[in-house]
């Protein structure tokens, strides 16, 4: 597994003040439950667990003149978060997020672009997701702060979380690709145009396949050693079928091999730098079987295959 020479951090971060129910706070000991350490160790690659980031709990808030519900406690699980994230980049390590809602993708990304500035590496994020997580809080329907990060990364939103990274937007829309989309609200479907995000939603995958969507949503990684590539991978992006532990499952999403070859594609590239895996919530799973099939695919994301892969040939890049 060449594309992968360096170790891997694992870190939890415990929370649900983001989320619309609780329960996302008990996704990181479910993945560990479900080995995820043990297997990407299987895969040749070093592995330490950091344990669990602390933070405030969930005060189940209302929303306040912010607009936004819990935004306090947002804030601080996204500083240590940030912080944390950051410390490991810079100690040349693969950071793994096992969430956690997904208002944590806040800091962990604006950590991510922290790196690649001082370090001049180019940052993509590639964004799984049923939801396009694009409000602003004016626009959001709910005041939930899973569903604003990504407005948030782009500079939109109050400071706490806009300039948490320091001034200035972490991240331009273009930077962002957003697949599996099949529940964006009214307002938010202006805001993905405005911010410049490369989206493909459901029926992009149903019309062009998984195959020819990632293929132009990874187009030019491979051969770029400068690239950071950063996954966030939301559990609901699955379809609820193969994946009905998370909150806001949305029917129609990828099926297993389409969400296989999703990943595949992913390792291929060799870019894989940082990796957010959120939304899991066990008190909706079944027997853990949403957080056993996110290990599986995550596997896949390592670089585990089933035959021996020869390089790709350059045509196909
Ligand atoms: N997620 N668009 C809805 C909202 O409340 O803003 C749902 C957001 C879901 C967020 O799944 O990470
Ligand atoms: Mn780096
Ligand atoms: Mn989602
Ligand atoms: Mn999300």
């Amino acid at each position: 597994n060449a594309p992968f020479p360096r170790p891997v951090t694992l870190i939890g971060v415990p929370t649900d003040v983001g989320a619309a129910r609780l329960g996302a706070a008990m996704g990181p000991d479910a993945l560990r439950v479900a080995q995820l350490g043990p297997a990407l160790e299987r895969l040749g690659l070093e592995v330490e667990d950091l344990g669990n980031l602390h933070g405030p709990p969930n005060p189940r808030g209302e929303r306040t003149a912010e607009g936004l519900r819990n935004l306090a406690e947002c804030e601080a699980w996204n500083r240590s978060t940030h912080d944390a994230v950051f410390a490991q980049l810079q100690a040349g390590r693969l950071p793994v997020m096992l969430g956690g809602d997904h208002n944590l993708a806040i800091g962990s990304i604006s950590a991510v672009a922290r790196h690649c500035r001082d370090t001049g590496k180019r940052l993509r994020v590639l964004w799984l997701d049923a939801h396009s997580d694009s409000n602003t809080p004016e626009i959001s329907p709910s005041g939930n702060v899973h569903g604003v990060p990504v407005a948030s990364l782009c500079g939109l939103g109050p400071p706490a979380l806009a300039a948490l990274g320091g001034p200035g937007p972490a991240l331009r829309g273009a930077q962002m690709c957003q697949i599996g989309l099949r529940s964006v609200d009214a307002a938010e479907k202006r805001m993905i145009h405005e911010l410049g995000l490369e989206v493909y939603d459901m029926r992009a995958i149903d019309e062009l396949g998984m195959r020819e969507v990632m293929r132009r949503a990874l187009a030019g990684l491979e051969d770029d050693d400068g690239a950071h590539l950063h996954l966030s991978f939301d559990v609901d992006f699955l379809d609820p079928e193969i994946a009905p532990g998370t909150g806001t499952t949305v029917r129609g999403g990828p099926n297993y091999r389409e969400a296989q070859l999703c990943v595949e594609m992913i390792a291929d590239t060799g870019r894989l730098a940082s990796l957010d895996i959120v939304e899991l919530n066990p008190a909706l799973d079944i027997r853990n079987q949403t957080a056993e099939l996110v290990v599986d695919l995550v596997e896949s994301l390592f670089g585990k295959s089933t035959l021996v892969r020869a390089p790709a040939p350059a045509g196909r890049r």
